[in-house]
């Protein structure tokens, strides 16, 4: 079996849920929609409440396990599979050294929380795609994560139009745990749960299966703006 794909999760505290409690009672509605069953706001973050308001220009963390996966960076790959015309496992440090984009964009979440201007590096995940190359039946990308719940996926005429990174820095350091490191998906223009964190494997297929959050009813189709173009930022 291989040690790489084995992580530890660390549970919420109950100190952790009762925070989440809290917080809904200062307003900010902790149901049962994205939030997730035992997602949570990292202590970390530190500050006061108005930090977590909508539009407080600042993160929610979410995980839908109740767990961060802990995954080292010597240890980590990301699994390439199914209609590549090759497939491959990419090191963390593979990743570092094919070419790198950097980007500026907002973090929309659904529920109505949005962090704007955040700075994103990494690999432009169409040019990864293109350098892997795809077999012709391919026409969509499915994304698993190390979680080994949450699940994404884009269309190829949706990576076309969305300049993804397949993102291993943010403000420019490393992504943290909370935030899916040491790599995760950051999709421009749609809703943030489209960004899948510990991304661990993307398959290519013909037809889709519908993320984790769009099996309960939220669109495929993510964009946060009707246009859904990028509008020249990348
Ligand atoms: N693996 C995993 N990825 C995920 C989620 C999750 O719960 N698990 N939540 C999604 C949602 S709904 C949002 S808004 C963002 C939140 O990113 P953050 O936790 O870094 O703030 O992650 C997305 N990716
Ligand atoms: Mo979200």
């Amino acid at each position: 079996m291989d040690e790489s794909h084995k992580y530890k999760t660390r549970p919420l505290t109950r100190r952790f849920v009762l925070g989440a409690v809290v917080f809904s009672v200062g307003g900010v509605i902790l149901g049962k929609d994205l939030q997730g069953a035992a997602s949570s706001i990292a202590p970390s973050l530190g500050g006061g409440l108005a930090r977590y308001l909508p539009g407080g220009d600042r993160f929610r963390i979410y995980t839908v396990t109740g767990g961060f996966p802990s995954i080292s960076t010597s240890a980590y790959k990301l699994k390439l599979k199914g209609l590549f015309e090759k497939e491959l496992e990419l090191s963390y440090q593979d990743i570092l050294d094919l070419p790198r984009q950097q980007l500026q964009h907002n973090f929309q979440c659904v529920t109505g929380w949005v962090v704007t201007d955040v700075p994103w590096s990494g690999v432009s995940l169409e040019y990864l795609v293109k350098e892997v190359g795809l077999k012709g039946e391919a026409k969509a990308l499915e994304f698993y994560s190390y979680d080994g719940v949450y699940t994404e996926s884009l269309t190829l005429d949706q990576l076309e139009r969305t300049g993804v990174l397949v993102a291993t820095d943010m403000y420019g350091s490393p992504l943290t745990q909370a935030h899916g490191g040491p790599v995760r998906l950051y999709v421009p223009p749609m809703y943030g749960y489209k960004s899948i964190k510990w991304l661990s494997e993307i398959r290519a297929v013909r037809t889709p299966t519908p993320g984790y959050w769009e099996q309960q009813g939220y669109p495929v189709d993510a964009w946060t703006s009707s246009n859904g173009s990028l509008g020249g930022v990348l």
